[in-house]
C-alpha cells in the first residue's frame, strides 16, 4: 500500500513537471521512458493501449485540464521485439472511456497530449479525403477550396502522345490523345492505372460499407452542394481520367501516363515535359474492369449515364483480357518513372477481383477462382477487397471461409505482438500495410460482431498516428510531432513551410537504404528505417493509394465508433 502510495505521488510530480506546471521549480531531469502513442487519441469505448520503453511498474493517466489522475494500471511483461530491437510494454487501458484530453505517465516520463472522445478521427479522415484535392491534375486550385495550397492548373494532358510500346493500327506511335484530370500518383506527377483502381476500389468500398457516414463527409471542394456526396465527387474526378486509358478500338486499358523521366521538385505548372501513354497490359485492364464494375453500381443512384458508361468500359476491358492474359508490364529503355509492374507474379488476384466486382453489379457469373490463401490488400492484390465486396452483398460460405482464415491470422498476431499491431513485416509502404491490415480486421468486425477484430484494428491503426518506435505521427498536420519534409513535389516547390495536410506518408522500409546517400539511415532496425527527410523517397513519400486505405480506416472507425 505504501509502495503505491509513493508510487502516485512520484507519478504526480512528474506529471507536473510534463505537462509544463513544474510548483518547486526544481530542474527537469531528462525523461527515461519512450511512450508511444497515438497522438490524435482513441474513441471512448474501443482498445486503447500504448507502448512503454523503459523500466516501470505501472502507468497513469492524467486529465491534462483538471491535472487529476484518472487512471492507473499495470503494464504487461516487457518482451523484445525483434523489428525494432526494443523491449516493449504495453499499457493498456481500454476500460476508461471519459472523454477528455489526457497524458499517460510512466517510468519518469510522459506521453504526447492526446484525446479520449466519439470523433477523434473525423477531422483526419476529412483532411485525408482533401488531400486528393491538392492532387487533382488539369485544373487550378482556387484558394475558396485549396487555401494556401491554391495553385494555377497544371498538366492539361489534352495532347498526350501513343508511346512506341503503346501503338496499334489505330493508334500509330506518336498519335496524340486526350485524357485529362486523374490525380497525381504520389510525390511525382505520373498517373498510372494499376495504383489508382486499388486506390479508387478502397474508397468506393469504404462509401458502400459505411453509406451513412461517408456519405455526409463535407470536404469543401467545387462539387459541394450538388446531388452526390463529396467522397464519390472526389473519386470520380479519377474515374474520368481512368476510362480515357482505354483504347476505344480493342479495349485494352494503357498502364500508365507520364514524362519519360521523373521531373525535379518543381510544382504542376512548370512541369511541361511531354506526357507518354505506355503500353496496355493484363493487370492495369483487369484493375480496370474492377474499378468500372464497381463504379457502375456505386454512381447508378446519382448519375444513370455515367453508371452505363463505366459497365461497357469494363466490359469491353473483360474482353480484351480473355485473350490477353498474361501481358506484363516492361518498362520500355527510354522511359523511367514508377513501373508498378509484377514481374512472374500471374494475374490470378486480378482476374477474381474483376470477376467478382462484374458479377455483383451484373448479377451474371464470370469464371475465376478465389485465391488461396488471400493476401493482406495491395497495389498488387485486390482480391481481399474483392472478397468483402461479394460478402457485402451475399453469404458465400466458400469466400467467407478463405476471408477469416487471412483475419484470423492477423488477429493471431496482434495478440501475440510486443507492439500490439498485426503487422511486423516492412518495405516500401509500410505504413499502408499496417492500415490495409486494419481494413481486413474491420470487416471481419463487420462481418462477424466479434469485438476482438474491431480491437485488433483500432490498436494496428495508431500505429500510423503515432504509436510507432520512430514516434512521428505518418499523417501530414496530424499528431504532435509529423513529417514535415516530405518527399512531395507541390510541397517542396510552393512557398508553404507546412507540408499539405492529411498525407499518408510511406515509413519504414530497409529495402531502400541508398536513397539519402549511403550510411544515411543509422539504425540497423526495420522499423526504424525511417527519416523525415525530403531526399528519402523511399520512407518519406506519399501516394494515393496509402491514403486511400487510410481513407477507408478512418471513416469506419468513425462509423463502427
Ligand atoms: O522522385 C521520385 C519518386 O516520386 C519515386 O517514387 C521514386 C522511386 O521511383 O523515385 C524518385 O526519383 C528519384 C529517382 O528514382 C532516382 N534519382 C533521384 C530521384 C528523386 O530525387
Ligand atoms: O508503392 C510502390 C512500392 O510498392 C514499390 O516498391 C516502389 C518501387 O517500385 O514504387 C512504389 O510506387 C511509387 C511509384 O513507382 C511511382 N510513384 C511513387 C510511388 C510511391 O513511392
Amino acid at each position: 500500500m505504501r509502495k503505491q502510495l509513493s508510487y502516485v505521488i512520484t507519478l504526480t510530480l512528474i506529471f507536473l513537471v510534463v505537462v509544463g506546471c513544474n510548483p518547486a521549480g526544481q530542474a527537469v531531469s531528462e525523461p527515461e521512458n519512450t511512450i508511444h502513442v497515438n497522438q490524435l487519441g482513441y474513441l471512448p469505448d474501443g482498445h486503447k493501449s500504448a507502448i512503454i520503453i523503459g523500466p516501470s511498474e505501472g502507468f497513469l493517466i492524467v486529465d491534462v485540464d483538471s491535472k487529476k489522475i484518472v487512471h492507473t494500471g499495470e503494464l504487461s511483461a516487457p518482451q523484445q521485439w525483434a523489428a525494432s530491437g526494443e523491449d516493449a510494454r504495453i499499457a493498456d487501458f481500454s476500460s476508461f472511456s471519459a472523454p477528455g484530453n489526457y497524458v499517460l505517465i510512466a517510468g519518469g516520463s510522459g506521453s504526447h497530449q492526446f484525446e479520449i472522445s466519439r470523433d477523434v478521427y473525423s477531422d483526419v479522415a476529412k483532411a485525408s479525403i482533401k488531400a486528393f484535392y491538392f492532387h487533382r491534375a488539369s485544373t487550378a486550385l482556387d484558394e475558396k477550396y485549396a487555401g494556401v495550397y491554391a495553385r494555377t492548373a497544371g498538366h492539361p494532358d489534352t495532347q498526350v502522345g501513343i508511346h512506341a510500346s503503346a501503338a496499334s493500327e489505330s493508334r500509330p506511335e506518336g498519335t496524340k490523345i486526350s485524357a485529362p484530370k486523374g490525380w497525381y500518383d504520389a510525390g511525382d506527377f505520373g498517373k498510372y492505372i494499376v495504383n489508382s483502381a486499388i486506390t479508387v476500389t478502397t474508397m468506393m468500398s469504404v462509401f458502400e460499407h459505411y453509406p451513412e457516414k461517408s456519405g455526409m463527409i463535407s470536404t469543401n471542394i467545387p462539387e459541394s452542394g450538388d446531388e452526390t456526396p463529396d467522397l464519390l465527387d472526389e473519386i470520380k474526378w479519377n474515374l474520368d481520367w481512368m476510362l480515357t486509358m482505354q483504347d476505344p478500338q480493342d479495349g485494352g486499358v494503357y498502364h500508365k501516363l507520364t514524362t519519360k523521366s521523373f521531373p525535379g521538385m518543381i510544382m504542376p505548372e512548370e512541369d511541361t515535359e511531354p506526357r507518354w501513354i505506355v503500353m496496355k497490359t493484363t493487370p492495369a485492364t483487369l484493375d480496370f474492369v474492377a474499378s468500372m464494375a464497381q463504379a457502375s453500381r456505386v454512381y447508378k443512384p446519382y448519375d444513370s449515364e455515367f453508371s452505363e458508361q463505366c459497365l461497357t468500359a469494363a466490359l469491353k476491358a473483360w474482353e480484351w483480357t480473355q485473350n490477353n492474359m498474361e501481358v506484363y508490364y516492361t518498362q520500355p529503355e527510354d522511359i523511367h518513372t514508377g513501373a508498378y509492374d509484377q514481374p512472374g507474379k500471374g494475374f490470378k488476384d486480378e482476374k477474381f477481383w474483376a470477376a467478382t466486382e462484374l458479377s455483383i453489379t451484373t448479377g451474371e457469373t464470370y469464371e475465376s477462382e478465389i485465391p488461396s490463401p488471400l493476401l493482406v490488400p495491395e497495389w498488387r492484390d485486390g482480391a481481399a477487397l474483392a472478397s468483402m465486396n461479394l460478402l457485402n452483398y451475399q453469404e458465400d460460405e466458400a469466400v467467407k471461409k478463405v476471408f477469416f482464415v487471412l483475419a484470423d491470422s492477423l488477429l493471431k498476431a496482434q495478440m501475440a505482438s510486443p507492439y500490439d499491431v498485426s503487422n511486423d513485416y516492412f518495405r516500401w509502404g509500410s505504413t499502408s500495410d499496417f492500415l490495409n491490415q486494419a481494413m481486413i480486421l474491420l470487416y471481419a468486425y463487420k462481418a462477424s460482431g466479434e469485438k476482438a477484430y474491431k480491437d485488433a484494428a483500432q490498436s494496428t491503426f495508431d500505429w500510423v498516428l503515432g504509436k510507432n518506435p520512430t514516434g512521428y505521427s505518418f499523417v501530414t498536420g496530424f499528431g504532435q510531432k509529423t513529417a514535415k519534409h516530405i518527399h512531395h513535389r507541390p510541397s517542396e516547390g510552393d512557398a508553404i513551410a507546412e507540408p499539405q495536410p492529411g498525407w499518408v506518408i510511406g515509413g519504414p522500409n530497409p529495402e531502400n537504404k541508398e536513397d539519402c546517400g549511403e550510411d544515411a539511415y543509422t539504425s540497423p532496425y526495420p522499423a526504424l528505417a525511417y527519416m523525415d527527410q525530403l531526399c528519402s523517397y523511399a520512407t518519406n513519400e506519399i501516394a494515393i493509394n496509402w491514403n486511400g486505405v487510410f481513407v477507408y480506416v478512418a471513416i469506419a472507425l468513425d462509423a463502427e465508433g
